[in-house]
């Protein structure tokens, strides 16, 4: 075949390889093909020197013409797959900039915890200092050092999560007592916010992981009026109004008297409604005076030093202000309920 037309042929399969190619990538395959180093054309330039020299120039002329002319075409092919990339870019991947942004949800704290952190600040502005405690505890300090030895009765009084290890979940706050006093001499005043676990069957004001604060103030001469002053205060705060409370006898090894606290009810005002069951009172907390065992467990004399404490439900505190009926619902997880706090 005669180089010249061979070279035609070249630039005619080119054009339609060219114009059928849809995609980048098979249009660099086409380039190598055409103009590579073992491109036909590049065979024919090289075997130049082999033709007759009258038409080598004409070969090397025509060569060259048909170089340019497939790189032009690939070139303008290039264009028009980019271009059509682009195109399709915009309508399949377009963006609205000015569509609202995904709104970014933001959380809360969790209604325990704004009371807590309320109860907290209520007690710091009255000279209180805030202490913790571990969650897994020793025998030693839920119940020993609380006047509660073992085969004490009042053991059943809290039913006990215990660890393989012989330590336990604990079931109160009022270990924090004791571990403040070995601490710290008095005068002592501190509250201890925290969890505190039961081995107990949930209802709708029971839950086997509830909330507790503990309070303590140990100094010369504490007593009763104390208690019922710095209580009184702390439900004004809360409340935020003047709120009654009465004291009945209740039984804690720790304490001695020992009290459940009660409060006026602020649903009917003390008139009487289902809520305290037409009493008037409904309980809050237990307290009392600490037992001069409990001192002496943490090395304080009880001639000379006296004090009182309490346990507050701080899930339940929680419950009387927003008369939430179910303490099943804080930790279900139902943002429908937590969102309303
Ligand atoms: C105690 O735990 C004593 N340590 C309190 C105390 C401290 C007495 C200092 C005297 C001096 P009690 O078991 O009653 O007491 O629990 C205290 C409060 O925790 C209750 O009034 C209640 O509000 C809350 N509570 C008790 N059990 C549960 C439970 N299963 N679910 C939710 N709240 C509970």
């Amino acid at each position: 075949m005669d180089v010249l037309e061979q070279l035609e042929n070249i630039l005619n399969k080119a054009k339609v390889d060219i114009t059928n190619v849809t995609s980048l990538e098979k249009l660099e395959q086409l380039k190598i093909k055409y103009l590579g180093r073992k491109s036909e054309i590049s065979s024919i330039l090289k075997s130049l020197g082999k033709l007759a020299q009258d038409i080598r120039p004409i070969v090397g002329k025509k060569s060259n013409e048909v170089k340019r002319e497939i790189t032009a075409l690939l070139e303008k092919r290039n264009q028009e797959l980019l271009e059509s990339i682009f195109t399709r870019l915009e309508t399949d991947e377009k963006i609205d900039i000015t569509e609202p942004g995904e709104k970014v949800k933001i959380g809360h704290t969790h209604p325990i915890t704004q009371m807590r952190i309320e109860v907290e600040d209520i007690f710091t502005s009255m000279g209180f200092s805030i202490m913790s405690g571990p969650e897994i505890e020793l025998e030693y300090y839920n119940f020993e050092a609380l006047n509660i030895p073992k085969d004490h009765p009042a053991r059943d009084m809290q039913d006990t999560i215990w660890t393989k290890d012989g330590n336990l979940l604990r079931t109160h706050t009022s270990c924090v007592q004791i571990r403040t006093m070995e601490k710290f001499r008095p005068p002592i005043r501190v509250i201890a916010p925290g969890r505190v676990f039961r081995y107990e069957e949930t209802d709708a004001s029971h839950e086997h992981t509830f909330y507790q604060v503990e309070g303590l103030m140990i100094d010369k001469d504490i007593s009763v009026s104390n208690l019922i002053a710095v209580m009184k205060t702390m439900l004004k705060e809360v409340f935020h109004r003047d709120v009654k409370v009465r004291l009945r006898p209740g039984y804690f090894p720790f304490v001695e008297p020992g009290f459940e606290l009660d409060i006026n009810c602020l649903i009917c005002g003390g008139e009487g409604c289902p809520v305290c069951k037409y009493s008037g009172w409904v309980e809050l907390l237990p307290c009392g005076l600490v037992h001069p065992n409990v001192l002496r467990a943490g090395n304080i004399d009880p001639e000379e030093y006296s004090g009182f404490a309490f346990g507050m439900g701080l899930d339940r505190l929680v419950m009387m202000r927003y008369e939430i009926n179910d303490i099943r619902l804080f930790h279900s997880g139902d943002l429908r309920f937590l969102e309303q706090f």
